[in-house]
């Protein structure tokens, strides 16, 4: 059975392809910076806005039309969807996918029986892995939809919804164990407050933390090496969550004695609404070591929630791409599509055009990006503007040579500052279009 099958498996056909089924520009074999872009890029499909999300929105119900389901919540029908959803990452040449627990295996009415519901559908992902060779980039555990976590899972003010919480990550990591994943995600859905006058913050935090470092320990007893990611989101569906933004998160880890088992999974659509770019998030990141994945996405600024859109634009991805080179490249992360069609684009093959449009996006950026890096004119600018560290007074004080003291002996023998050059934002802006 396909579910798409006038669908051939798409390929690169060059930017003058006027083939809609086709790349323009991921090539998955070019070589960028001495790495297949398959090996830059390591694509991954979400499981659940591309096999779950109907296009459901705060004024109306689901519009999608999915020919594949039967209508039930039944652990047969989830298995038929992993069929399809393969299907999909297959023809897309996408070489990861990730998944909620409870996005693949309906839940059930008490909590082994969800637990050998998971198993049966794990057991089917396992068969198309083995199938495919299509890899899982991360596992995660949906700790928000279910009524029982309306005040938080890690973070809830009941003692028994933080156990539930930790009995679901505990199977969810055994799953992605079992399924080889690579990484495995905490994205905080309810972890924050609507009300600080009922909310005990501190205590919360602590919880937080204590969570993570269970799941810490149980990697080890099960043998789970995959990488950590903890995923900022300033909002949604709280008003305030303790996974702000990267800065947040960071100190988070830090205070807490994390930082050297959790990387951040970030995200554009999050960045944005905390009030910053992606390529802040991912700066901010990679500069105090960081930088984990990133789940691939942007919003509509009109709107300002988080609609998860598909990335097109290319000025975004060359900004992403461009930081992400600096930093060293994401690995075991990926480009992880958590994006979903838009309401009216209901029909199966929008999944296709979707995640083509944002493949080829990346691609192009990360060529863009290369281009630049290797062109050097850039960098020799920010090289310049900094010059003045890097001999005399400058050197010295990096080498931490001076104090306040020193310091000021020498201004006041210099008197004034020599004056430092113009920043020239407008001048690299038009230089950064010419690569475009
Ligand atoms: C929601 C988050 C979520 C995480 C995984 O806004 O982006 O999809 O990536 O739980
Ligand atoms: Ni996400
Ligand atoms: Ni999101």
């Amino acid at each position: 059975m396909t579910a798409f099958p006038e669908i051939e498996k798409i390929r690169y056909e060059g930017p003058g392809s006027r083939n809609p089924f086709a790349f323009r520009y991921y090539d998955e074999n070019e070589v960028v910076e001495g790495k297949s872009m398959k090996d830059h890029l390591r694509f991954s499909v979400v499981y659940w806005h591309t096999m779950r999300g109907g296009g459901a929105d705060p004024f109306g119900p689901a519009t999608a039309v999915r020919p594949w389901e039967d209508g039930t919540d039944s652990v047969e029908n989830a298995i038929n969807r992993v069929r399809v959803f393969f299907e999909i990452v297959e023809k897309l040449g996408a070489p990861y996918y990730a998944f909620h627990d409870r996005d693949v295996a309906p839940e059930g009415k008490t909590l082994s029986e969800s637990n050998a519901n998971l198993d049966r559908v794990v057991a089917a992902l396992k068969e198309e892995q083995q199938r495919t060779g299509i890899k899982l980039l991360w596992g995660t555990a949906n700790l928000f939809s279910n009524p029982r976590f309306m005040h938080g899972a890690a973070t809830s003010c009941n003692a028994d919804a933080f156990a539930y919480a930790a009995s679901q990550v505990k199977k969810a990591m055994e799953a992605t164990l079992e399924l080889g994943g690579e990484g495995y995600v905490f994205w905080g859905g309810r972890e924050g407050y609507q009300c600080l006058w009922n909310t005990d913050m501190k205590r919360e935090i602590d919880h937080l933390a204590r969570f993570m470092h269970m799941a810490v320990d149980y990697a080890k007893e099960i043998g789970f090496t995959g990488q950590f990611y903890f995923e900022p989101k300033p909002k949604e569906p709280t008003k305030h969550q303790y996974d702000f933004d990267a800065a947040a998160c960071i100190n988070f880890l830090r205070c807490y004695g994390l930082e050297d088992h959790i990387k951040l999974n970030l995200e554009t659509n999050h960045a944005t609404l905390a009030g910053h770019t992606m390529q802040h998030e991912i700066e901010y990141a990679g500069s105090q070591g960081f930088l984990g994945s990133i789940d691939a996405n942007t919003g509509d600024l009109l709107l300002g929630w988080d609609t998860d859109q598909f990335p097109t634009d290319i000025y975004l991805t060359t900004q992403c791409m461009h930081a992400i080179l600096k930093y060293g490249g994401l690995n075991p992360g990926g480009v992880n599509f958590d994006a979903k069609v838009r309401r009216e684009s209901f029909e199966p093959i929008d999944l296709l055009h979707a995640h083509i449009g944002g493949m080829d996006a990346f691609a192009r950026g990360l060529k863009i990006a290369a281009a630049i890096r290797a062109d050097g004119r850039l960098a020799e600018i920010v090289r310049d503007r900094y010059a003045s560290w890097d001999s005399g007074l400058g050197a010295e004080i990096e080498a931490g040579k001076h104090d306040f003291k020193s310091l000021e002996a020498a201004m006041l023998a210099q008197g004034e500052i020599t004056p430092n050059k113009s920043g020239r934002q407008e001048m690299i802006e038009n230089l950064i279009n010419t690569y475009l």
